[in-house]
């Protein structure tokens, strides 16, 4: 059985996973709407991951006989400075996500719940897989360049990032 706190976490977690679900797809759409077509395909694939995790959060919490509470999701960002503003925020959305977890995490040490942990390293792992990608992505910047076709060349190279440890 969950405790009532972690029961509130992992839903406040699932709120979260929804919220980037709807920043990925604002990101897709801002991206498409500039031209920027590979770019909207991967922000559309993060979209798609962030949801899984979302509906993964939510049977578990179904699983340990809890309360799953589907997620309200407001004030979803649709306006980005930049090409570079909008990988920019990614990054530091997943470093976000990334320190809620291992706040959850350190709660769940706390009550010694091994269960709840053992389901949450697989979050941890994908965590590490998410800032891989994001990093990468906003390396392509100084790597390539903005300036010319730069920008063009990022975003032909988006996609092809790969993570494999
Ligand atoms: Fe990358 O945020 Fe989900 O877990």
């Amino acid at each position: 059985l969950l405790s009532t706190e972690v029961e509130a976490l992992l839903n406040q977690q699932i709120k979260k996973e929804a919220h980037s679900s709807a920043l990925y797809l604002a990101m897709a759409s801002w991206c498409n709407q500039n031209g920027f077509d590979g770019s909207a395909d991967y922000f559309m694939k993060q979209s798609n991951e962030e949801r899984e995790h979302q509906l993964k959060l939510f049977n578990y919490l179904l699983d340990m006989g809890a309360n799953a509470i589907s997620p309200e999701v407001l004030g979803v960002k649709h306006d980005f400075a930049g090409f570079r503003e909008v990988f920019e925020e990614a990054l530091e959305q997943e470093i976000a996500i990334t320190q809620s977890f291992k706040n959850i995490v350190a709660r769940c040490h706390k009550e010694q719940d091994y269960v709840t942990i053992e389901f949450l390293n697989w979050f941890l792992k994908e965590q590490r897989e998410e800032e891989y990608k994001a990093r990468r992505a906003l390396e392509l910047f100084e790597v390539i360049g903005e300036e010319g076709t730069g920008r063009w060349h990022i975003d032909k190279n988006v996609g092809k990032i790969e993570y494999n440890s």
